[in-house]
């Protein structure tokens, strides 16, 4: 039993006069959802979770916190994949969930922004938008559940990134509780603002760590008019790649997503998720979901989708393909590559290397680190898939059929270091997307060790001095 370490005494008294009873959970079974992340990876311990109904209510408990000098976990949807949000193990932290700011404050279809608070989920922001005409162009496989405040804090990727970056790029405005419990207004939506240093970028991706975002301005854009989604059979990533290249070079302007599963990772989601079907009959290694948009009317996108897999199976780079018909085919598609991750966890115990690498390497560091992954543990499978038209793939590994699964989890720093290894000599980064929370910060002492580290520690140093925001997270 870890040691506990109680808050100052009057503590919870003074946080309950800020958000009343509804604001604060000490009961332990409603606190305990709060402590464990979705991967089990981590189990924290703490006496309470406040969540503040508005951004003053927020203020007020960090200023409390700041005064007590009681570290602060922020939490959104608890989807890290990476331990961002939980506390540590010694309950010596407060859990602050960002989940009842739930306001959409304003949505602006000259100026495409959408104005909302921390706790909307991206799939609520995203409807918000639809229902105006409008696109939240961010998509992400966790976006039922992860919340704006969270999405932001770890910069996402996603789905789109191909087409329209990372969630930093849709960013114009922020609203921020700093450390000490100021409030900084930069909810701006201008799209031209050079007045400084860019205060709102040094928050996106601190996973939480120089203060907790409360609101944001989103870029918009409009909805497409038209879509086409297809699924197609390739033999290897030299191919995948080699159709990713034919549809830079026909229409990359309608270019939405370029994502790569192999078949055996479409196998684990159709034996482990009801409701999958897989469209395509030729079994093939590897498959493609590539999905265009445009706003044009009657741009002739599906035709464009046909003629270029048409060329692309002429020549032999794809081997079968199946083009969506309807929104249900389309959503079917989409599943097989979004159930990816749950089907992973389902079949047994998986190790995650969410990385990237150059786009023209991807096939090579596949090839490689497989080799690799394979010479360290004969038996492992790997499953390979994501993002590969921004270069993510997520290399990850589940364990060999009839092994322990807590054995094949406690080899992780050893499977980890193999992959990272490779990922090295192809000059790609060990964190693509998911983050370092509590996972990564040995790495990024190791990667990013010298004057980049040093300057970070600066940086945490002149926002958070007492060091209170997400303790142990992302910094070594
Ligand atoms: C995705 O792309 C997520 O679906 C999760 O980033 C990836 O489970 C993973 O490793
Ligand atoms: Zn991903």
């Amino acid at each position: 039993m870890p040691d506990r370490q109680p808050f100052p005494p009057d503590f919870l008294d003074s946080v309950r006069a800020i958000v009343g009873e509804r604001g604060l959970l000490t009961d332990p079974s409603s606190v305990a959802p709060y402590l464990e992340d979705w991967r089990r990876l981590y189990k924290g311990s703490s006496q309470a979770v406040i969540r503040p109904a508005n951004t003053a209510e927020l203020a007020a408990v960090v200023r409390l916190c700041a005064q007590s000098r009681t570290p602060i976990v922020p939490q959104g949807g608890n989807t890290s994949m990476v331990g961002g949000a939980v506390p540590n193990e010694d309950s010596s932290e407060v859990v602050i969930s960002t989940s009842r700011l739930l306001r959409i404050r304003d949505l602006d279809e000259v100026d495409m922004t959408l104005t909302i608070e921390a706790g909307v989920t991206l799939k609520a922001a995203q409807m918000a938008a639809a229902e105006r005409g409008c696109l939240l162009p961010l998509s992400i496989s966790s976006e039922g559940s992860a919340q704006i405040g969270g999405v932001l804090a770890v910069n996402a990727g996603g789905n789109n990134t191909v087409r329209y970056g990372n969630a930093r790029d849709l960013v114009l405005g922020l609203e921020v509780v700093l450390p000490d419990g100021s409030i900084w207004n930069g909810l701006r939506r201008l799209r031209k603002d050079n007045t400084g240093y860019c205060l709102r970028q040094l928050f996106v991706g601190a996973e939480g760590t120089l203060g907790i975002i409360t609101a944001a301005v989103l870029k918009l854009v409009p909805q497409p008019k038209e879509v086409a989604v297809a699924l197609c059979a390739v033999g290897s990533p030299e191919a995948a790649i080699g159709l990713f290249k034919r549809f830079q070079m026909s229409d990359a302007s309608s270019l939405n997503a370029f994502e790569l599963m192999t078949g055996l990772g479409i196998r684990f989601v159709l034996k482990h998720i009801p409701d999958t079907l897989m469209p395509v009959e030729t079994q093939t290694p590897y498959y493609v979901l590539v999905e265009m948009t445009t706003t044009r009317p009657e741009a002739g996108l599906r035709l464009l989708l046909e003629k270029t897999l048409e060329q692309a199976m002429e020549d032999g780079i794809v081997a079968d393909a199946v083009i969506a018909e309807s929104d249900a085919q389309r959503a079917a598609i989409w599943k097989l590559r979004e159930e990816h991750s749950e089907a992973q966890k389902r079949e047994g115990a998986s190790i995650k290397n969410d990385v990237s690498v150059p786009i023209s390497k991807i096939p090579a560091f596949i090839q490689e680190a497989a080799q690799a992954c394979e010479a360290l543990m004969p038996g492992i499978r790997a499953v390979p898939f994501g993002h590969i038209g921004d270069g993510n793939i997520h290399f990850n590994l589940e364990q060999p059929v009839d092994c322990d699964g807590a054995w094949f989890l406690a080899q992780g720093e050893a499977v980890m270091d193999t992959v990272n290894e490779v990922v090295r000599r192809f000059d790609g980064s060990f964190s693509a997307e998911h983050g370092i929370g509590r996972l990564k910060p040995h790495m990024l002492e190791e990667w990013r060790g010298g004057a980049e580290l040093a300057l970070m520690k600066q940086i945490k140093a002149a926002i958070d001095p007492a060091g209170i925001m997400n303790p142990g997270k992302v910094l070594p």
